[in-house]
């Protein structure tokens, strides 16, 4: 049942979604002074590129053909991110909220505002009436500081970061099925691979460099199933393509492994040597036939069928997901179904057997293990645990009952402002105005505080609401490392100053903490300095760093954690001989039951609105919709639909349609595609204000991890 691949009639850009060669040289504007070897600083996939940099300005870049990855590959954004050093809309001084617009402070003015207005609110109000948010374009480094700045100097437990929207979803899944949350194979366990299921994610356009990976293992005869409400570019030439309804997953995935049991297509003997709670997962599934699992995902029963004939008996194959699985009110139980899928088949932990979230953000990976989560310390460590918290309190130098309990998640502190509960926010590395769930509601948030810092090298649409405004630092202005979707740990360089007064992130940070008095628990110098306190805080834990240095991480052009000691090589490949990083070192399986998104289509919103991406926009657009090259390839956000859809509502592609949710609506240009479910429409969502998707979006939340649900709610569209 091999499917041809379809026409291309959604928009494809002029550089197409696929990953390209970039020309030998590189495309520079004039002669650079020298190179500077680091990595892009947009998604997880974490590119190798040379920045050319003349003058202390980027000027250009060039392929890194020596770094394994993506071996001088880049996608668009990878090809334009240099042209953000320069930007006319970079933020070079200290900004001050005034009643008629923002005005240019000195550094020493802005953090007496910030150092008074924490001090009142936490005086007044408690220490947890001040909150922080953060991000995981920030560097392994500073993504450390900040979960020691918000528990030692701000002495606040509610601190959560924007992976919050993205991640979590797959790390809580990931430490309840193996105890550690890591991709666990390197990306070239997928050449290896007979099979390549995908399921929620658009690689092609999301993990562009992943495409060739998939390509190469297609080239040796493996098989690819793509499962996604849209036929997405790398869906169009897949040999299987399962258009799930959104929120179907669970669903859909007991019931491929419904045909495997029954077919024998399990590994009994992986399964009693390395696993438990597989008999509970039987029996839950069993009721999963095809015809029951396909109402219920919305697919035919023939799909599921062919899926598992081609999933079940191969001797190697690789389960990749992202966010169109995570991002759902049951995202954790999503990825559990996904896991004990692959747990079934009993391959992973060997060469071309693995599984993997694709993991979203620049660093991702490395920023949700260092600390910067609301339930977390450093080393992926918990911070309700005792020892853990004696721990990190010994490394810090401060007593255990010092150390702040867990807070609130990302979006419950947006609430929590709203009620009035939190008082005051700082801000970095984070735009919730645009990527929170229902935008009326975040904004209205915003304007509740009694006071708002944020530290960003751009105005962000939320930074429009802060008081004050502090000019960080962009990736190439500073030193330290990341840890990509494959869990390599590896270096970014600086390659700039910072413009104007800008500063580097981690300073500012250094200078906030002198302010409040903390100042001897940050003797910091450099973002080695911190990373080798981060090694020793995640010395022990499940992500362990200890034995990875600069100079290692140099020499070897990136080290996979874990890695516990100096000698080690550090870990491409987890799982190997059936250890796994839970207590009783077995694999876990999951028992999950389909359960539908909280908002389900009805008579007055009768249509399923997913939101997601497109390939040259990035995340909440605040660096991508500067960058002209860029705009210019999806210039605005589409409303993609079917063609019997648009029929019904008497739309064609280029009309203007409302789209209206219980929340909010947003009239945009329609786009009528028949690579698209005729009850589903989608809009990417990296814009703001009247475009922003988040408009629409319903604030529920996966009851284990958070994450709102943005892949599924319910909405009605009119011609505008
Ligand atoms: N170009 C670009 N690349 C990026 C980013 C970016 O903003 N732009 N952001 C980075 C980040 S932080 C992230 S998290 C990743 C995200 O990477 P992806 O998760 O691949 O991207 P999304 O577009 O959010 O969603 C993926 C797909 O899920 C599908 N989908 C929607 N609902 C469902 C469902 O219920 N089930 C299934 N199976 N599929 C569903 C959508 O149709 C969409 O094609 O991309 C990273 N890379
Ligand atoms: N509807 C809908 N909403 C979504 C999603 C979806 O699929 N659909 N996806 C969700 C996902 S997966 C994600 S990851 C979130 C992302 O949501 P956000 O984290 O809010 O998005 P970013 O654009 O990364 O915002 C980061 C801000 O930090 C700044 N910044 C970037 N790097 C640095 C740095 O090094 N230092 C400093 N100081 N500032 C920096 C940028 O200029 C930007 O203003 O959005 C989520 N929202
Ligand atoms: S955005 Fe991602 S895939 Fe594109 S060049 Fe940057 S790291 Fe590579
Ligand atoms: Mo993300």
């Amino acid at each position: 049942m091999s499917k041809p691949p379809l026409p291309i009639d959604v928009l494809i850009n002029e550089y197409g979604p696929h990953p390209q060669h970039v020309p030998a040289g590189g495309w520079t504007v004039g002669e650079p002074d020298r190179l500077v070897a680091t990595h892009c600083c947009f998604c997880g996939q974490q590119c190798g590129i040379n920045l050319k940099v003349k003058d202390n300005k980027v000027i250009g870049f060039g392929p890194r053909e020596d770094f394994p990855f993506n071996r001088g590959k880049l996608c668009p954004k990878g090809v334009k991110r240099y042209m953000q050093n320069e930007h006319p809309d970079r933020l070079l001084h200290p900004l001050r909220r005034t009643d008629s617009g923002f005005q240019t402070i000195s550094w020493d003015e802005a953090y007496d505002v910030l150092v008074r207005e924490i001090r009142r609110i936490q005086e007044a109000h408690g220490k947890d009436a001040f909150a922080m948010l953060s991000g995981v374009s920030l560097t392994n480094e500073k993504s450390y500081l900040v979960g020691k700045f918000a528990r030692v100097a701000l002495q606040t437990a509610n601190l959560d970061y924007n992976g919050r929207l993205c991640m979590v979803s797959a790390g809580a899944g990931n430490k309840k099925a193996f105890g550690i949350d890591r991709a666990a194979n390197s990306w070239d366990d997928i050449l290896l691979a007979d099979v390549v299921m995908v399921t929620g994610a658009n690689v092609a356009e999301c993990a562009p460099i992943t495409t060739d990976y998939i390509w190469r293992a297609r080239d040796r005869g493996a098989k690819l199933i793509m499962i996604d409400p849209r036929v997405t570019p790398l869906a169009r030439t897949a040999d299987l393509h399962i258009p799930v309804r959104p929120g179907g997953d669970t669903a859909l995935m007991n019931g491929i492994l419904h045909v495997m049991i029954e077919r024998g297509w399990i590994d009994e003997d992986f399964i009693a040597r390395y696993s438990t709670g597989f008999d509970a997962v039987r029996e839950v599934v069993k009721k999963y036939t095809p015809d029951h699992a396909g109402d219920l995902s919305g697919v035919h029963p023939a799909l599921i069928v062919r899926a598992a004939e081609m999933w079940g008996p191969e001797k190697t194959s690789f389960l990749l997901h992202a966010r169109g699985i995570e991002h759902h009110s049951k995202g954790v139980e999503n990825v559990l179904s996904c896991i004990n899928l692959v747990l079934a088949s009993g391959r992973i932990g060997r060469p071309g057997c693995g599984y993997a979230t694709i993991t979203g953000q620049g660093n991702g990976q490395g920023g949700r293990e260092q600390g910067h989560k609301c339930d977390q310390l450093p080393g992926n460590r918990d911070i309700e645990n005792p020892e853990h918290r004696k721990y990190i309190a010994d490394v810090w130098g401060i007593s255990e009952a010092e150390l702040p309990r867990k807070g609130a998640s990302a979006q419950e502190l947006m609430e929590m402002a709203h009620e009035g509960r939190i008082k005051g926010l700082l801000s970095i590395c984070f735009n919730p105005l645009v990527s929170l769930p229902d935008a009326n509601f975040t904004r209205e948030a915003l304007s509740r505080l009694e006071h708002y810092t944020a530290i960003d090298f751009f105005m962000s649409e939320t930074a429009r609401h802060a008081d004050v405004i502090l000019p960080g630092s962009l990736h190439e202005e500073d030193e330290g490392t990341a840890t990509s979707a494959e869990g390599r740990v590896i270096r970014i360089r600086k390659a700039v100053d910072p413009p104007g007064e800008a500063r580097e992130d981690w300073k500012i940070l250094l200078d906030v903490a002198e302010r409040l008095g903390r100042g001897q628990y940050f003797k910091f110098n450099c973002a080695e300095d911190m990373f080798n306190e981060m090694r020793v805080a995640s010395r022990g834990g499940t992500a362990d760093y200890y034995g990875i240095t600069y100079d290692k991480v140099e020499r070897n052009n990136g080290v996979f954690w874990p890695c516990p000691e100096p000698d080690h090589p550090g870990t491409p490949r987890l799982f190997e001989n059936g250890v796994f990083y839970t207590a009783d070192k077995k694999a876990h399986f999951n028992a999950v039951e389909h359960r539908p998104p909280v908002e389900v289509p009805d008579e007055t919103y009768p249509v399923v609105l997913t939101t997601g991406r497109v390939v040259s926009q990035y995340l909440s657009g605040t660096q991508t919709r500067r960058i002209g090259g860029l705009v210019d390839q999806y210039p605005e956000p589409l409303v993609e639909m079917h063609p019997e859809l648009a029929a019904r509502h008497g739309l064609k592609s280029g009309d203007l349609v409302t789209v209206e949710s219980r929340r909010g609506r947003v009239t945009l240009t329609a786009s009528v595609v028949n690579t698209i479910r005729n009850d589903t429409v989608f809009i990417p969502y990296h814009w703001a204000e009247e475009k922003s998707a988040n408009l629409l979006t319903i604030r529920a939340l996966d009851p284990v991890s958070k994450i709102p649900e943005f892949k599924a709610c319910a909405v009605r569209l009119r011609k505008a």
